[in-house]
């Protein structure tokens, strides 16, 4: 049995159980508790809060966990990142006020720093021989500056407008993170062989985001050019129809260029053209 580590509430907790779900890991979210046993797989489902899910997973009280980068990268506990999930997408940045004559990264030197990340930043500030005074807390580090605590902050930045509605700029990128799926490194090989399992199940349905699955019918004549309009995995599947001077074309692609694709399709002559829904791609 696999015990997996999951953020009870927050950012990462709907995809992380979306994720489990589709790779047919389910847990009834209606009856929640904080351990539950999950059905079609040899699995449970620890619900944490994130900041506690690198060390629960070090112990061994987890044996893998779903996590932002940043925390594993804050915490720095004995684990191993096994997978980049794709989701949680962010990234953490020092931000200055916008009024700041902001020349470099020299500019920190003395200054006072903000930060729920404060071993990141102790160790970015060490490595560019920064000296500055790098001030802890939890919770709204964006509006230290303006409330007279801070100089700067060291945060957590997705689209940028909550620095932006808090009068700051955005300045260095320090470390770019998503959700990641990490290990215990003395999970044993029967439990490795579950994780690895799941972790081809998770690439499978990140497989099947953003592609598409197109079935069309082309003149045998036309068939040339619409192979060459499509970017299939290997090549398009091509299958004879009744009438010999018709065949069908079946093949996976991408949805942002769908509507020029069906157009460039549709100009050489194909018909009946369908798109469904595809969940997952196993390669
Ligand atoms: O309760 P618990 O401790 O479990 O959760 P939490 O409050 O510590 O974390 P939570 O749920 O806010 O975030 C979980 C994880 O989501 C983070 O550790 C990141 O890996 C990831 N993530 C992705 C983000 C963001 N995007 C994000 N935008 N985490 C936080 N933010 C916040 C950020 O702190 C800032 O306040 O959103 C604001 C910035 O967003 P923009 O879009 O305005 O730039
Ligand atoms: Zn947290």
């Amino acid at each position: 049995m696999l015990r997996i580590a999951v953020q009870a509430k927050g950012r990462l907790n709907e995809q992380s159980m979306e994720l489990l779900n589709a790779a047919g890991v389910s847990v009834n979210m209606e009856k929640r508790k904080f351990l539950m046993r999950a059905e079609g797989f040899p699995a449970e489902i620890i619900l944490l809060r994130d900041d506690d899910i690198p060390q629960t997973v070090a112990l061994g009280a987890a044996d893998i966990g779903i996590v932002g980068y940043n925390e594993v990268a804050e915490k720095d506990m004995d684990v191993n990142v096994l997978q980049k999930l794709g989701f949680g997408g962010c990234r953490i940045s020092l931000a200055v006020p916008k009024t700041a004559n902001y020349t470099g990264l020299d500019y920190f030197n003395g200054k006072r720093v903000a930060t729920s990340y404060p071993e990141i930043l102790r160790k970015f500030f060490a490595d560019n021989n920064i000296d500055a005074e790098i001030h802890t807390i939890t919770g709204s580090v964006e509006i230290a500056p303006a409330a007279g605590l801070a100089d700067a902050i060291f945060d957590i930045v997705s689209s940028g407008g909550t620095l932006v509605s808090n009068g700051l700029v955005e300045v260095e990128k320090v470390l770019f993170s998503e959700a990641v799926l990490i290990g215990n490194p003395d999970i044993s090989e029967e439990k490795m062989a579950l994780a690895r399992q799941l972790m081809s199940r998770f690439e499978a349905v990140r497989n099947g985001i953003g592609k598409k699955y197109l079935l069309l019918n082309i003149p045998v004549s036309a068939l040339d050019e619409a192979i060459s309009l499509l970017p299939a995995m290997r090549s398009p599947t091509v299958i004879p129809l009744a009438n010999s001077e018709w065949c069908s074309l079946q093949t996976v692609v991408d949805e942002k260029n769908l509507w020029n694709l069906i157009e460039s399709l549709k100009s050489i002559g194909a018909e009946g053209i369908l798109v469904l829904s595809l969940d997952k791609i196993v390669l």
